[in-house]
């Protein structure tokens, strides 16, 4: 297993306080920008049909395409004109609440690496490719776009209550892995599936997860997996619920999710708003390990 540093060239690159750093785009090697193109274009063909609408006409509208690695700057100028916000580059993940202040501020922290041919199919660390083709074409949607304005705020808010948990698992269930209902099917917005190819195909088409309706206290109370498939993936009818479901006051929520206990990310909750009852097969025996998060 190559080290950070081997493996992400941005590891030790001087950085700003908010800690954004030079993306270099001149930097790139071709052997890079050809990664990003067979990344991409694969990708663009598994998720014909599987992505939402949004991600689909944005991808055209910012004219990400396998032509190399993006250059934040031009694309941010692109995204901007749509809904004022940019993308930044950053080394790799920052801490929770520079995050937030970036979030708050319609500033989205993009990893400036991509990743190495040997994890071509799945890392761990968001590189260039899960924040640029995964994250970025949701924020040309102004409503997605002031839900993650809203929950960068929130997210300052939660670290005061110490109840970060919480929201991060918002964050996962939704930006990171979220489904929406669209034309009376399933479609993809989380960023975690779409630069996925596997699991693009498994959350919609799998028999094994469970597919429940969205309900933010419920979502606040369900622990996650961070380095498998999702053995439950939560269904929005519209962007516009989520962001009023979020516009919430925040704080009564905290208050009561902090007394209730939390759900296994395989249970099903008698509350909820059951989709498909998954099988589990996919997580064999690991359906009953404690799961991480
Ligand atoms: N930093 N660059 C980067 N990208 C993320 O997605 C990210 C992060 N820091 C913290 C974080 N995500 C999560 O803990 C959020 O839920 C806050
Ligand atoms: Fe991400």
């Amino acid at each position: 297993m190559s080290s950070t540093s081997q493996k992400n060239r941005y590891h030790d690159a001087p950085r700003a306080a908010d800690f954004t750093i030079d993306q270099a785009w001149d930097t790139y090697s071709a052997a890079e920008h050809d990664r990003w193109d067979r990344l991409f274009r694969r990708q663009r063909e598994i998720a014909k049909g599987r992505a939402c609408e949004t991600a689909l006409t944005a991808m055209a509208d910012l004219e990400l395409s396998a032509s190399g690695i993006p250059h934040m700057g031009e694309l941010s100028d692109k995204l901007e004109k749509l809904t004022g916000w940019r993308v930044v580059p950053v080394a790799e993940l920052v801490p929770d609440e520079v995050f937030f202040d970036h979030l708050a501020n319609r500033r989205f922290p993009a990893g400036a690496f991509i990743r190495p041919e040997e994890e071509f199919d799945y890392l761990q660390e968001p590189d260039i490719f899960h924040d640029v083709f995964g994250h970025v074409p949701m924020l040309a949607n102004p409503v997605f776009a002031d839900f993650m304005e809203a929950y960068g705020k929130g997210g300052q808010r939660a670290m005061q209550l110490g109840q970060l948990h919480n929201l991060a698992r918002l964050y996962w269930y939704t930006v990171e892995f979220g489904l929406i209902r669209e034309a009376g099917d399933l479609r993809i917005y989380g960023a975690g599936i779409l630069s996925s190819p596997n699991e693009t195909v498994f959350a919609l088409e799998d028999v094994s997860p469970n597919r429940v309706g969205f309900d933010l206290a419920r979502i606040m109370r369900t622990k996650y997996i961070i380095d498998d498939f999702q053995q439950t993936y939560f269904v929005i009818d519209t962007f516009e619920a989520l962001l009023e479901a979020c516009y919430k006051d925040f704080d009564s929520i905290y208050g009561d999710v902090k007394h209730w206990t939390d759900l296994e990310a395989h249970e099903i909750d008698p509350g909820d708003r059951v989709i498909t009852r998954g099988t589990l097969d996919y997580f064999g025996a690991c359906k009953n390990s404690p799961d991480l998060s």
